[in-house]
């Protein structure tokens, strides 16, 4: 797990939080360019994420069903874009025993949690390890595109 942009999650004896600076006191990298314009095409706003949270998956990876709500504002979508190995995503809905269904996430693809969605419950129930040849080591990125701190200038929104 790492970052990019004007904040990083990170995770340490005081638990998970988002911080400007990665554990070795370095700032993160800038948001790739091509990323940045993904989002502002696929959520038409004016407002940057603060940050992208790249996951790895290696083989047998998985990630249990959560909901994302460690960012100040959930009127902003969380966008997700996969790379490399094909992953089944489950959602569910704001409810954690709602019924959830089931699509396989393959590399290039984007999901866009917002609205109602935004508070879903979700999650990585497993990956087809080496369905994709972009990792030479096989496995899939998955990066998560937020904006963390509310909004205080609506001028921004
Ligand atoms: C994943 N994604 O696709 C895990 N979170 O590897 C997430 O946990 C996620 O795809 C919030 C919004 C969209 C997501
Ligand atoms: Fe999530």
């Amino acid at each position: 797990m790492t970052s990019a942009g004007r904040l990083g999650w990170i995770t340490d004896r005081h638990g998970y939080r988002y911080e400007p600076r990665h554990p070795g006191g370095q700032p993160w990298p800038p948001i790739p360019p091509a990323i940045l314009t993904l989002w502002r095409d696929l959520t038409g706003l004016s407002r940057d994420p603060d940050c992208c949270l790249v996951n790895f998956y290696g083989e047998g990876a998985k990630m249990g069903l959560h909901q994302d709500r460690d960012e100040g504002d959930f009127s902003f979508p969380v966008l997700s874009v996969s790379l490399g190995d094909e992953a089944l995503f489950r959602i569910g809905g704001t409810d954690r025993k709602d019924p959830t269904e089931s699509l396989w996430l393959k590399s290039g693809d984007v999901l866009l949690m917002g609205g109602s969605a935004r508070l879903a419950w979700h999650g990585i129930d497993r990956l087809r390890f080496r369905s994709s040849r972009l990792l030479p080591g096989g496995g899939r990125i998955n990066l998560t595109l937020r904006v963390v701190e509310p909004v205080s200038d609506p001028s921004t929104s």
